[in-house]
């Protein structure tokens, strides 16, 4: 009926042993074809012309492969404006994966206008490690996800996945505060609470004034918040996915349900009682995280998606002062840990003005091999990393895959191209990290604290919205109506002949009544069905921006309430349509009118 197919994604991954392709290597010197990159500039790249990882493939490849770094603060204006007119563009623009600049709406309108072009036969005939990669990895649908609503793909991806991304909501303690009170950690509401009471109260660092700061956050971090952890222990909250429920197969909305209203009472407790600093709604990421870093020991409790986002990982002493803690069971049981699926990045997206689209799609694809992906995150290998060897152990516990030997990550270096164009972070190799035994290890502490969240996932979650086959040919089949009808011309009509000025809501009750079996969130397909309107039209209002719409991944959905909201709304009482269904609509409005008054 809603046309959703939800994705529950289990935590085993096949992992399978990619043969690596002989790549490249047959385009003579004399037809030396060079590719030309755009990306935004990034720091940690010390000189793109001597980059190992760039160097590799050219040699791969046979490729000249330039660089255009674009000023970080303009780069997306730049970019659009050579899309827009043309003047400028590169072969093809990386780096762009966490920018608007190709969300989905505007890949489509690129793809539209001509200043980029679709890769999808190019996919079908050299897509060879992408393919590999979406077999390989076939629970995270990345195909699907990659395919756009108007049935192409434009780019290709940059793909994260490991344990300690999947939760996007931690909670951090302070484990030396605890020792001081003799506390244990907290596994309820109410033992939360009373946690945060003694830390406020019982002066667990000892130094006799009462500066401890119990619990805080910040609004500048998706995950830093200090209310969605807590959401969670009433109710699924899927931050994410706009608080979305499923429910033996059908979507829900959190924030209509009585939990919510009880979580926000258990919350202004907190408030009220001060155990949540008022700061938390005011100050900066970096002043949160001088909280946390504070050496004097003064914040009890914070949430981060992991604890090097919080607190600094040279600082073992201030590593040690913390622990990891599982979801929170509320008052009606287990709570949940909400769970965050990777999504594919458009990293790599060519152009109209690229040459040899081949070349440089082969290029993409070939970053796309497990080889190059290990370069490509690591660096070289033997020198700054290694297979790990039998019985080594991981920080997860899990027998290892990689032993990193110089760390390259988020610093200046010259190996690799800090995943800023197509990559695959394989989940063997990114959960499959050596451990030295060091416990303040912040990669390890992550993962343990992981491990804490994984068997609290609920049974039933949303991953991604798909739209099934079956809702693909209802829109199709709107289609043969629409085009039936021009020839039948029927006449053009509009809600407002039918209803008063101010008498909107009497439409929006007419809907409610007459769409009772709908979910409470609908896509935007449902929308067109809905109202009767011509998709073109449709599609217009949705771009205008008359309806709030909530971006899933790369589609839309609707809330039903908001709907309502549209539909009250002039710019829709306005619409003239001649689609037969939309006037079918109208005059099923008439009659239900008639039949009330
Ligand atoms: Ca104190």
């Amino acid at each position: 009926m809603s046309g959703i197919k939800p994705i529950l994604a289990g935590l085993l991954i096949l992992a399978v042993m990619l043969p690596l392709s002989s790549c490249g290597g047959d385009t003579p010197e004399a037809e030396q074809i060079t590719v030309r990159l755009a990306a935004p500039l990034n720091a940690t790249i010390e000189n793109f012309d001597t980059n190992l990882y760039k160097l590799w493939l050219e040699e791969q490849t046979g490729l000249k492969i330039e660089m255009t770094w674009l000023p970080v603060e303009d780069a997306e204006r730049i970019a659009t404006i050579a899309l827009a007119t043309g003047d400028g563009l590169p072969d093809a623009y990386i780096g762009f994966g966490s920018y608007d600049l190709f969300s989905s709406l505007n890949l489509q309108k690129y793809g539209e206008s001509g200043a980029i072009i679709p890769l999808d036969s190019l996919i079908d005939q050299h897509g060879v490690h992408l393919k590999a990669v979406w077999d390989e990895l076939a629970e995270y649908e990345m195909r699907q996800f990659m395919t756009l609503p108007d049935g192409h793909i434009y780019y290709m991806p940059g793909f994260s996945s490991s344990l300690i991304t999947r939760y996007r909501q931690m909670m951090w303690v302070n484990r030396d505060w605890l020792d001081a009170l003799n506390m244990t950690v907290p596994t309820t509401t109410a033992e939360f609470r009373d946690m945060l009471t003694a830390f406020k109260t019982r002066d667990p660092n000892g130094n006799g004034v009462a500066d401890e700061i119990p619990l805080a956050g910040t609004m500048d971090h998706y995950g830093k918040q200090i209310y969605d952890f807590l959401l969670n222990a009433f109710i699924y909250n899927d931050e994410k996915h706009d608080r979305l429920l499923l429910e033996h197969g059908a979507v829900g909305f959190a924030p209509t349900r009585d939990e919510w209203r009880e979580v926000l009472r258990y919350m202004r407790g907190l408030y009220e009682d001060r155990l949540i600093s008022p700061h938390s709604f005011t100050q900066s990421n970096q002043q949160h995280q001088q909280m946390a870093n504070d050496p004097r020991g003064i914040l009890g409790a914070f949430t981060s998606p992991g604890i090097t986002l919080t607190v600094l990982q040279n600082s073992p002493e201030v590593m040690e002062r913390y622990i990891g803690i599982g979801p929170l069971t509320g008052p009606a049981g287990a709570g949940t840990a909400s769970v965050s699926i990777p999504l594919p990045k458009p990293n790599g997206v060519i152009t109209s003005a690229c040459e040899n689209p081949e070349a440089v799609f082969k290029l993409f694809d070939l970053m796309l091999s497990e080889e190059a992906c290990l370069m490509g995150r690591y660096g070289e290998q033997g020198v700054d990393w290694q297979r790990a060897k039998d019985g080594d152990i991981s920080i997860y516990g899990t027998p290892a895959t990689i032993d990193i030997i110089n760390q390259l990550w988020n610093k200046p270096q010259n190996k690799h191209l800090n995943q800023i164009g197509p990559y695959i972070s394989r989940p063997k190799f990114s959960g499959g990290v050596t451990w030295d035994g060091n416990e303040t290890d912040g990669e390890y502490m992550n993962a343990q604290a992981a491990l804490l969240y994984r068997d609290h996932e609920p049974d039933e979650f949303i991953g991604e919205l798909i739209f099934t086959a079956e809702e693909d040919e209802r829109i199709l089949g709107m289609g043969a109506v629409n085009s039936r009808k021009k020839t039948d011309k029927p006449r053009r009509r509009s809600f407002s002949q039918a209803v008063a000025p101010g008498q909107e809501q009497k439409v929006v009750e007419y809907f409610i009544h007459i769409y009772a079996d709908y979910p409470d969130v609908i896509t935007t397909q449902d929308m067109a069905t809905m109202t009767g309107l011509h998709k073109k039209s449709f599609q217009r209002i949705l771009g205008e921006g008359h309806i709030k719409v909530l971006e899933n991944g790369r589609k839309f959905i609707i809330p039903k309430v908001y709907f309502w909201e549209f539909i009250a709304s002039r710019r829709f009482i306005d619409s003239w349509s001649n689609s037969e269904s939309f006037i079918k609509i109208l005059e099923g409005f008439e009659e239900w009118k008639r039949q009330r008054e």
